[in-house]
């Protein structure tokens, strides 16, 4: 019974990873040259996500149009700012479009295009706030979003105007915080804070008419690499302004309503319209956390199987090589190890590795190092007297281990397990910090998107519930034919 389990299980996660559903390999032309692209999820009116969950705004309309009129193709990964400007530094991706402001600091790391938008610094209260001038910031936090150039200014006179910083990694929970009081002001682009407000956010810019370090944004590469792409998108982007297209699509996210893109009042004013106009993006970021999870599960298991009886091992060496690596990875933050992976080894290797490599790796060696102690410990909770039976019945210590030990130890481990099983599928949602599509960043772009954060959070939690529910209860039964 175990053995069939265990082989349909493997079986299983065979199949999911050979006709992955998480659609990244797509066909190219071949004479074209085709670039991965980094964006940031969420900043309108620039890049973020329409009511048919579609990368839309000034950014990606531009970068559409450069590709086609300067003939080549592009897949853009949308993520954090922050992660998507370091994927290019640490040559992960080929590019990175995010209403990048160009800075002498970036220009020391980054190759950037002719500019293709003019930007300065804003600063911005919640709608009613009583506070006017930088001074009345002193002792008072201000809201930032990471490694933005809002950020950097903001940084630059904090100690000047005596403010303390908090920092988000999009814009809408800087938003946020703002109106809900929680902090009293933020930093960031004039005309994306224009756009927002104009749009209904409940905040007031202070300086409008007198930006601070007035700029440009800027689309670019890491220094000295993708060259050829850099100058395609300069050829790409002389030739769309001159022949009207820059200015029609600039045009048409400015004159027009948000809601345009972003849907109906009607549709977000009750829990069941979000669900409804947006049940596409919730199936596919489910479907995204599932297949993490079944993939995560099944090779953490083995993986942790296997430094469970590394650690049981007669051999003092084995024993403590999975010691460390239960200790190295057990201590590790999550999050810390997803970094790591995809934007710490690339930056030293030069090898890419997809965010979702990168977030299987991750959760293999995290969950594995816990199901590891489980499983170590687990053998070595069945009784000595076990061992010297078996040895004495003239089984090797091999075979005492293989018939009695470990299939004793694994029945007293399944509870472990299904704890772990359900450890695993919260901890996928860790993993949107790298920009993977799952059922929590789902929920990040479409709160961004519709500013419904109580409703869109309780359905995300809601949709976690359902699917732990039933994990466990097949685990339960899984568990009680493993007894039987
Ligand atoms: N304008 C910001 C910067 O350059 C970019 C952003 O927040 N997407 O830092």
């Amino acid at each position: 019974m175990k053995k069939k389990l265990l082989t349909a299980f493997v079986a299983l996660s065979a199949i999911v990873t050979l006709f992955g559903f998480n659609g990244r390999n797509k066909t190219v032309s071949a004479d074209e040259a085709h670039y991965t692209i980094t964006s940031d999820a969420t900043y309108a009116p620039f890049d973020f996500q329409d009511k048919n969950n579609q990368y839309i705004g000034i950014d990606q309309d531009l970068l559409k149009a450069i590709a086609k009129a300067a003939g080549f193709t592009v897949t853009v990964k949308p993520m954090a700012f922050n992660a998507a400007m370091q994927s290019v530094a640490s040559s992960q991706a080929d590019g990175v479009i995010a209403g990048t402001t160009i800075t002498n600091e970036r220009k020391a790391v980054y190759d950037f295009s002719d500019p293709y938008y003019k930007t300065g610094i804003a600063w911005a209260t919640a709608k009613d706030s009583k506070i006017k001038s930088l001074s009345d910031l002193k002792g008072k936090t201000v809201a930032l979003k990471t490694g933005t150039a809002g950020a950097e200014y903001a940084e630059s006179i904090k100690d000047q105007y005596g403010f303390k910083i908090t920092y988000f990694s999009d814009s809408d929970t800087v938003y946020r915080d703002v109106i809900n009081g929680n902090s009293v002001a933020t930093f960031a682009d004039l005309p994306v804070l224009q756009y927002t407000i104009k749009n209904g956010t409940a905040l007031k810019v202070q300086n409008a008419k007198e930006p601070f370090a007035a700029g440009d944004l800027g689309f670019s590469v890491k220094k000295g690499e993708n060259q050829a792409l850099l100058a395609d998108f300069n050829k790409g982007l002389a030739i769309i302004k001159k022949n009207g297209t820059y200015d029609k699509i600039v045009n048409k996210y400015l004159s027009a309503k948000a809601s345009t893109f972003t849907g109906s009042a009607k549709d977000n004013s009750s829990m069941w319209g979000i669900l409804k106009s947006n049940h596409t993006a919730f199936w596919s970021g489910l479907k995204q956390t599932l297949y993490l999870t079944v993939v995560g599960i099944v090779l953490a298991s083995l993986w942790g199987l296997f430094l469970g009886i590394l650690g049981v091992s007669k051999n003092g060496l084995l024993r403590g090589l999975s010691t460390t690596i239960i200790y190295i990875f057990r201590g590790m933050p999550m999050l810390v190890l997803a970094f790591f992976l995809y934007i710490g080894i690339p930056a030293v290797t030069g090898t890419k590795i997809s965010a979702w490599t990168a977030g299987i790796l991750t959760l293999v060696l995290n969950e594995g190092a816990y199901t590891g102690a489980f499983v170590r410990g687990g053998f070595n909770s069945v009784d000595d007297g076990q061992m010297e039976a078996a040895r004495s019945l003239g089984l090797s210590h091999g075979q005492a281990m293989r018939r009695v030990i470990i299939p004793q130890g694994l029945k007293l481990m399944v509870p472990s397990f299904i704890n772990q099983f359900i450890i695993t599928l919260k901890d996928t949602s860790l993993l949107s910090a790298i920009g993977i599509l799952e059922l929590t960043q789902t929920g990040t772009l479409i709160v961004t998107r519709n500013s419904q954060g109580f409703r869109v959070w309780a359905i995300v939690a809601m949709i976690y519930l359902v699917v732990i529910t039933l994990l466990t209860l097949l685990s339960n039964w899984v568990e009680k034919r493993t007894n039987a």
